[in-house]
């Protein structure tokens, strides 16, 4: 792909061009008209989606799902949120692309092309489960600025890769190493190449893992350009600000990363509850980092009717940061009371997990399913909204749908 930049100038002479290129009828244009060449690229074709995801931000694109999609026990690339920060990377050589170690903290320079990472180690897949920090953030109240994301920021596909252990050892770490960065090749949205749109990273205890991973393909085939294309850091679990689309180099620091949106008030909570709409200071905000237990109800779509005589099978996924989902229920009178559903282990650790129950209402009317899922540390998801944070973080309250039975 080559980076391309469109401007329209149309001069004294009249004469329209299209970057430098004469548009030949462009004095027969309707007054006002914006040229195709000028208009916003279709993002449903342009990614492939579903025609349902719902398009929250096109620069940059965030794009959501809605629960009823996400019913796959693997994300499909169609159905899979999309979450960026800056401009997607637009001219990509795969053969020319490298990877570099590099850090206070490393022992030595090494730089990676793809294909030293995909014939120097061994390769892993491993369904990682992928969620935006912010998901839930339409919820709080006083709202807090950013993406509006419903319950649709999370994916779980299947990621294949090289552990980014085995590349650090390779590298060699020092012993004082405690964090590592990524940096990407997106570019910041004020054009400025200087400035970096998003730059995280995990601490070396995350980095570490074995499901931590430089992965190179997505559910099977090369990641798709806008998820990541041609490697991606993926941290599972954790908020997927941690996992790193478009990655030239991992810095081992010796201190915790400084990167873009490393500091301030992103992808960070209050140490201690604090009220709606409270100012928090800097200094009492702490890193997010393994994700709370939550659940979603991917079957049926909210709004469908039953009849009464009919058996309700629900059916849905529930997940618990770098923890297990022990327990899975749902209520039908507003959380009165609870009834457990079936629930499957994990492919592999920090993949979603899958739930269903079988339902048969007392009578005909309206009513809500909740789902609640419980962590094996014993915490449950909140029904109603939990502890509201200025940038609207970590929403995990119970999903719910309505039905009606006729
Ligand atoms: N380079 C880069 N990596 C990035 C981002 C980005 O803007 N640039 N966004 C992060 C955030 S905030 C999220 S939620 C996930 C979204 O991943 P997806 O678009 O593949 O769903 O990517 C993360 N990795
Ligand atoms: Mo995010």
């Amino acid at each position: 792909m080559k980076r391309r930049k469109f401007i329209l100038n149309a001069g004294f002479s009249g004469i329209a061009t299209l970057s430098g290129l004469n548009i030949v009828f462009g004095a027969k244009m309707p007054k006002g008209y914006r040229i195709l060449g000028l208009q916003e690229p279709d993002p449903f074709k342009m990614f492939g989606l579903d025609s349902e995801m719902v398009v929250l931000n096109k620069k940059p694109f965030n794009i959501e799902a809605q629960a009823h999609l996400l019913d796959d026990k693997v994300t499909p690339n169609s159905k899979m949120f999309i979450r960026n920060n800056g401009l997607i990377p637009k001219s990509i050589d795969e053969d020319q692309w490298t990877l570099q170690i590099e850090g206070e903290s490393v022992k030595e320079i090494k730089s990676y092309t793809l294909n030293d990472l995909k014939t120097k180690f061994k390769s892993y897949t491993y369904q990682l489960t992928l969620e935006c920090g912010g998901n839930g953030r339409s919820e709080f109240d006083p709202p807090a600025k950013g993406n509006q994301w419903t319950v649709g920021a999370v994916h779980c596909a299947q990621w294949t890769g090289v552990r980014l252990k085995d590349v650090l050892e390779d590298s060699g770490v020092k012993e004082d190493a405690v964090y590592i960065g990524y940096h990407a090749k997106d570019v910041h949205l004020s054009g400025d190449s200087s400035k970096e749109p998003i730059s995280r990273g995990v601490p070396i205890r995350k980095a570490y893992q074995n499901e931590t991973l430089l992965a190179y393909e997505m559910n099977g085939a090369p990641i798709p350009l806008v998820h990541g294309f041609p490697l991606r850091l993926v941290a599972g679990g954790w908020p997927a600000s941690a996992s790193g689309k478009w990655i030239h180099k991992i810095s081992v620091r010796n201190r915790e990363h400084d990167g873009s949106k490393m500091k301030g008030m992103s992808y960070r909570v209050p140490r201690f509850p604090v009220s709606p709409g409270e100012k928090v200071e800097e200094k009492d905000m702490k890193i997010i980092e393994s994700m709370p237990v939550k659940s979603i109800i991917t079957y049926p779509k909210t709004g469908a009717t039953f009849k009464k005589s009919q058996h309700l099978h629900i059916r849905g996924h529930a997940w618990a940061g770098e923890l297990e989902v022990s327990r899975m229920e749902y209520s039908i009178d507003f959380g009165a009371t609870w009834v457990r559903c079936d629930l499957e282990g994990p492919v592999n650790r920090l993949a979603w997990q899958h739930f269903k129950a079988d339902i048969l209402f007392p009578q005909i009317g309206y009513y809500e399913i909740w789902a609640r899922a419980t962590d094996t540390d014993g915490n449950a998801q909140p029904m109603l909204v939990p502890g509201w944070n200025p940038k609207g973080y970590l929403n995990n309250a119970c999903h719910r749908i309505a039905v009606k039975v006729v």
